[in-house]
């Protein structure tokens, strides 16, 4: 995000044969709470997602459901649509790869790759997985015969494709990943690209026949072959940036200018399970074209169910919409975030989240009723003018490591910053004892510092804690007196001396209580 006044975020488009699961929800959590951080900060955001909606994959599960690919992905993306609605995700842009701009500007840009005779036909002998999308070589797979990411069976493969000549493009991409450090996150992913890189490159086949796969995007120089979906898929990021112009010739197709447009993005988020595709393909595909690389690529982990990988075909699917009936969108956001290092894997267990759960309810909770019922019984609901702020020194350097961790993309570091300001603010109660200063009206202005310490401290915590829990920072800034959740800038400097509190329900209740409302035990 080198340019602070703008941000361009993106997610994976999610593959349209299977409903959104926990670790969909985990990277459109991590893209929404950026985009909000930024929002919040004053810069211009566009935060793009969608559906992987064409191949072989999308085909085959049509025809076992028996329906047309079309209205299998018509039904997904609702899914995923209503899901997100449901969960507090605010994107920009929702996009969809049947959609017609899409096609046109896949055209486009294979047309451009092939004016600069990027393009050529060949045999390809080999195996495919038509789960992962992925070609294998010969070497790649196990002795078993299957994937070695999925351990399906792979099919064997030879016909005529097309290719692009991706080889040409290494040495250039080596030079990009070593000149710029930052540019693929966490360090361990960018290690494992350059490894992938000291290897010869091969070319990459963009093409399928049309006899065998027809759920696809024709190429525009010859309309019997159809694009490779992960092709088609990488180059949403484009056609939602707004860059191309198919059809508009007038005014230039945009491949030489990018201005006005939102490329380059500023970050792709991902998982690791896709970063070849994002970290060689992609770029240089782009180099291919001519377009700016984009800014910056984070590479999370995995969430696995104690040790196994969360798979449908495990039946170990969490479903985060499950989660969210039982303790509300909020606690999976911040459980979600809060958990996971951003780049490690994590593993989700109830118990885990409980943990985190009890971190909402008993440590920000806890501080947030305190302080509105002490500013009730002591003060009559009146945040008093105060000398000093009690907390003010805690506060500055928790706004310093939130930010310094949000922009190193280190999520679960920036709230863990945020939780533990919280925790200081109990602490605080605890040891300058307000209820002791109430009982003496000599320390009446000591009282009034604390209970004004404290209502600042919680203004700003909403602040800090707006983009991953939105509902809730909503209804604590408006227990706290004020009109909605204010920016971080006015947290720290607006007056709040003279506003009313109110003393409302628990921000968290108590987790055996949730429990206990919803019939579960
Ligand atoms: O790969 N833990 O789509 P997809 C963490 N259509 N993240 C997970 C996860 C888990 N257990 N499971 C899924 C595709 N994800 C392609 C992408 S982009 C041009 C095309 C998340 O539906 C994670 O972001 O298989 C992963 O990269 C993505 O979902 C894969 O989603």
């Amino acid at each position: 995000m080198s340019d602070s006044s703008r941000t361009y975020l993106t997610t994976p488009i999610y593959y349209a044969t299977g409903d959104p699961h926990i670790g969909h929800a985990y990277t459109t959590f991590l893209a929404d709470t950026l985009a909000r951080y930024h929002r919040q900060t004053g810069a211009r955001v566009r935060f793009l997602t969608g559906t992987d909606e064409h191949g072989q994959k999308i085909q085959e599960e049509a025809t076992r459901r028996g329906v047309e690919p079309q209205q299998l992905c018509d039904e997904m993306a609702r899914r995923f649509k209503k899901a997100w609605e449901e969960l507090d995700i605010e994107y920009d842009r929702f996009i969809r790869t049947t959609e017609d701009e899409h096609r046109q500007v896949v055209r486009s840009f294979l047309r451009r790759l092939h004016e600069r005779d990027l393009i050529y036909r060949d045999t390809y002998r080999g195996w495919y997985c038509v789960h992962e999308e992925r070609y294998w070589t010969e070497k790649d797979i196990t002795p078993e015969g299957n994937c070695p990411d999925c351990h399906r069976p792979v099919r064997e493969i030879e016909e005529q494709n097309y290719f692009f000549r991706m080889s040409r493009f290494q040495k250039d991409l080596i030079r990009h990943i070593e000149g710029h450090p930052g540019w693929i996150v966490p360090e361990v992913r960018r290690n494992e690209v350059l490894g992938f890189l000291q290897n010869p490159l091969s070319d990459l086949s963009i093409s399928r026949p049309r006899h065998r796969v027809k759920w696809g995007i024709p190429l525009p120089f010859d309309e019997e072959h159809v694009t490779y979906v992960w092709v088609d898929a990488l180059i949403n990021y484009v056609t939602a940036s707004g860059a191309i112009h198919p059809g508009r010739p007038a005014e230039g197709e945009g491949f030489d200018d990018v201005t006005g447009s939102w490329w380059p993005a500023d970050l792709h988020l991902i998982g690791k399970d896709i970063l070849t595709t994002h970290a060689v393909y992609w770029p240089t595909l782009l180099l291919g074209v001519g377009l700016p690389l984009p800014r910056r690529i984070l590479a999370h982990g995995w969430w696995t169910v104690g040790r196994d990988k969360m798979s449908k075909s495990l039946g170990n699917v969490v479903d985060p919409l499950a989660l969210r009936d039982e303790f509300g969108t909020d606690a999976v956001r911040w459980y979600l975030m809060r958990e996971m290092p951003t780049g490690g894997d994590a593993s989700y267990t109830p118990e885990r989240f409980l943990i985190r759960y009890d971190e909402l309810a008993n440590v920000l909770g806890n501080l947030a009723s305190r302080a509105t019922s002490m500013i009730a019984r002591y003060r009559e609901g009146i945040v008093p003018a105060a000398r000093g702020v009690g907390l003010a020194e805690e506060i500055e350097s928790t706004l310093e490591s939130f930010h310094r961790s949000m922009l190193a993309l280190k999520l679960h570091e920036a709230l863990g910053a945020a939780m533990d300001l919280a925790r200081l603010g109990n602490g605080y109660v605890e040891t300058r004892e307000p209820w002791a200063l109430a009982k003496d009206p000599d320390r009446a202005d000591e009282l009034d510092e604390v209970l004004a310490s404290l209502h600042r401290g919680l203004v700003v915590l909403s602040a800090l804690l707006f983009p991953v829990m939105p509902r809730k920072m909503r209804v604590l800034a408006q227990t706290l007196g004020l009109g909605g959740v204010p920016t971080l800038e006015d947290a720290i400097a607006m007056k709040l001396e003279g506003i009313r509190v109110s003393k409302g329900d628990p921000l968290f209740p108590k987790a055996e209580k949730v429990r206990a409302e919803v019939g579960r035990v």
